[in-house]
């Protein structure tokens, strides 16, 4: 299964580096995924490349319009079926692990990124199937916030991390945080890694790391042990 991801923006460029490196851009010579960025400006209603104005009412900033993006959405919706379409906003649902494992599962997603004063409502009412949010402050644009999101989703799709087990221990997939890592060498100026790691006993440092993972969350971020959707309660 491939995974396909429509972005819309005005600000294509924001979104040409994040995908061009690293695991996500793996991902994309492996196959596994694709990442189309569409110009909202090409479809722009007149020739002067307008795809804003001014808010009815007054008020401060530009909305993006609706044509435009009715007619890019319009357009990738005839020629397949989507699973979602995610708008990026500040007031939409707040992205966690658990929500960026969900749409894993989905193949083709549309994301549309808003800039100034977000777009005409009527987007939202009418193509919008989810709003995400990355957290509580403000962007100014989705683009970042948008590769965010697709980065988290990529990341989890099957056979795109080398070592598969690997997404399944980071922080946050149990609600736990991850233990301390430690490589060469074993002592860094008298500051030594700690034993348990260099025995070769497996199931003690599974132990090991799994209570360490405890003590830091309860340390660091007690507000996951208290969710009631951890592995420990
Ligand atoms: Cl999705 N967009 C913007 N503009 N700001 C944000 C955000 C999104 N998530 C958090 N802040």
């Amino acid at each position: 299964m491939k995974t396909r991801f429509d972005i819309i923006t005005c600000q294509p460029h924001l979104l040409t580096g994040p995908f061009d490196h690293s695991i996500l851009k793996r991902a994309q010579d492996k196959g596994l995924v694709e990442i189309h960025l569409h110009d909202l400006r090409q479809y722009a209603i007149n020739k002067h490349g307008q795809i804003d104005d001014y808010a009815f009412g007054g008020g401060a900033g530009m909305v993006l319009m609706i044509e435009p993006i009715a007619k890019c959405i319009r357009g990738l919706q005839a020629e397949r079926q989507y699973d979602a379409v995610i708008y990026m906003t500040p007031d939409g649902q707040t992205l966690n692990q658990p929500m960026a494992n969900r749409l894993s599962l989905l193949q083709n997603i549309i994301i549309l990124c808003g800039h100034y004063k977000g777009v005409d409502q009527r987007v939202r009412d009418l193509f919008v199937t989810h709003e995400v949010s990355i957290g509580d402050y403000v962007l100014s644009g989705g683009e970042l916030a948008a590769a965010v999101l697709a980065d988290s989703i990529i990341r989890i799709i099957p056979g795109v991390l080398n070592d598969e087990s690997s997404a399944l221990s980071d922080s946050f997939q149990d609600n736990l945080l991850a233990p301390p890592v430690y490589s060469r060498p074993a002592d860094f100026e008298g500051h030594a890694v700690p034993e348990i790691l260099l025995s070769g006993n497996t199931p003690k440092v599974e132990e090991w790391r799994f209570e360490q993972s405890v003590q830091r969350t309860k340390a660091l971020r007690p507000d996951l042990l208290t969710d009631n959707k951890n592995i420990t309660s």
